[in-house]
């Protein structure tokens, strides 16, 4: 392997902390390309639980982490992790900051709530940490960048210029420069030697035959582009976002992982169209424990949509997926799996383009007997109850994509590498 990737291929919270801290066993260096503290990666080490937002979960494997000019960086949120990782007695010398990577400041995270409560009905549900304002600036070409970031005098003069631009746009703004450049140019002391030309560093570890695992954020359906907008975050978090937010070319990248769940979750609004509701959702919830992990919102859940994951599948080149919680299904008698869609008397294989038609869609389902025998100690596909089996090669035959693993819970131990 040169550059593996491992992308979320639903909404998010597939599991991919786990899947990449497995993955990096093998690796040199993990590299994190879109996306801010809005992530939430969730992985057991050494028998505790660590929560990451920002820093790729690769740290605590190879301890070397990149984190991409596709970025937006909260510096408090960072630095507030890196303690945390800190006190765990988890080595973080070795992070390498884009200094292409978006600053992430107090006034995106104003922003972000003045426009979600001015959509009102329309509200996206956003984790509120600032993120598309964030990328708004970036697009905007009014970003503060960490190259000037961990520059005093250029952070202090660029930052009193887009809080004056701001204001003038939004005269409600409260944001004080002054009181920000005091604060954050502290941070910018501490951050600064972890900064560099993360672009450079890259092709200078490919070039040295180092074998890089990209780690994606989110879910390929909350992608900017080709997900379900306006309902998305406001990167591209598939395979399709690594060049641009990694800063490599697309040649380097042998093999893409899909990450998915053995069902679906969403958290935040818009169309979900296998949602299920009442007392099995209640029972799916609990059993993956499947709260937001930044900002402990119960999950939507609902039953496996391969159209959604096919779409995936296309957008980010998968070479195999990784079916994660297989374990929470257990005990369910039948199994749905969604294959297709009816939209005005057809049937679609694909996401409509617009919002209010996938809120029309009805999904068209296969079932399947599901198994209840306890599946969380088996360490072959061949000691699963053949019902199980079952499922899974319908998902990949559905998806068109082979299942490399599958996970029957947190522990590193249960999870099983077909190939
Ligand atoms: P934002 O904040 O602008 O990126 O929100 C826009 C939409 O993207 C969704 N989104 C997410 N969905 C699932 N998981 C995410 N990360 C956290 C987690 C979320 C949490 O790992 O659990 O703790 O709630 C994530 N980040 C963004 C969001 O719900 C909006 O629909
Ligand atoms: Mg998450």
């Amino acid at each position: 392997m040169a550059g593996v990737v491992v992308v979320g291929s639903q909404w998010g919270d597939e599991g991919k902390g786990k899947v990449t801290d497995y993955l990096a066993q093998q690796a040199d260096l993990v590299v994190r390309y879109s996306g801010g503290n809005n992530a939430g990666h969730t992985i057991v080490y050494d028998g505790k639980k660590f929560a990451l937002r920002l820093i790729p979960s690769g740290i605590f494997t190879t301890g070397e982490v990149v984190m991409g000019n596709g970025m937006v960086i909260n510096p408090k949120a960072l630095l507030e992790e890196i303690k945390y990782l800190n006190d765990a007695g988890i080595n973080t010398d070795k992070i390498h900051i884009s200094d292409r990577a978006q600053v992430l400041l107090p006034y995106h995270i104003e922003i972000d709530a003045m426009e979600e409560a001015l959509r009102g009905d329309a509200a996206i549900g956003t984790t509120g940490r600032g993120i598309g304002p964030c990328y708004v600036d970036k697009y905007d070409r009014v970003g503060i960048r960490m190259g000037d970031f961990i520059n005093e005098e250029r952070f202090n003069k660029k930052l009193h210029q887009v809080i004056s631009f701001k204001k003038k746009l939004y005269p409600d703004l409260k944001a004080d420069a002054d009181q920000i450049f005091e604060e954050y140019k502290e941070y910018a002391k501490v951050i600064k030697p972890y900064v560099c030309d993360t672009g450079e560093f890259l092709d200078e570890a490919f070039e040295a035959n180092k074998k890089v695992l990209f780690e994606g954020a989110q879910g390929t359906m909350l992608d900017i582009d080709y997900g379900t907008y306006p309902y998305v975050t406001s990167s591209n978090p598939g395979a399709n976002g690594v060049s641009s937010g990694a800063s490599i070319g697309p040649l380097y990248l042998d093999d893409v992982v899909g990450i998915v769940k053995a069902y679906t979750t969403r958290v935040g609004a818009g169309a979900f169209p296998t949602e299920l509701d009442g007392e099995l959702a209640h029972q799916i919830r609990e059993a993956g424990h499947e709260y937001g992990t930044v900002t402990k919102r119960p999950r939507r859940v609902g039953w496996f949509d391969a159209v959604v994951v096919n779409q995936s599948r296309r957008m980010s080149s998968l070479t195999g997926i990784s079916l994660m919680l297989l374990d929470v299904l257990t005990g369910i008698p039948t199994l749905k799996l969604c294959y297709a869609y009816k939209l005005d008397g057809k049937e679609i294989h694909s996401l409509p383009a617009c919002v209010e038609d996938l809120e029309r869609v009805e999904p068209l389902y296969i079932e399947l007997p599901g198994w209840s025998e306890d599946i969380s100690n088996v360490t072959s596909f061949e000691e699963l109850p053949v019902n199980a089996q079952n499922y899974i090669d319908k998902i990949s035959e559905l998806v068109h994509c082979p299942i490399d693993m599958f996970s029957v819970g947190p522990d590193r131990k249960q999870t099983i590498v077909l190939r």
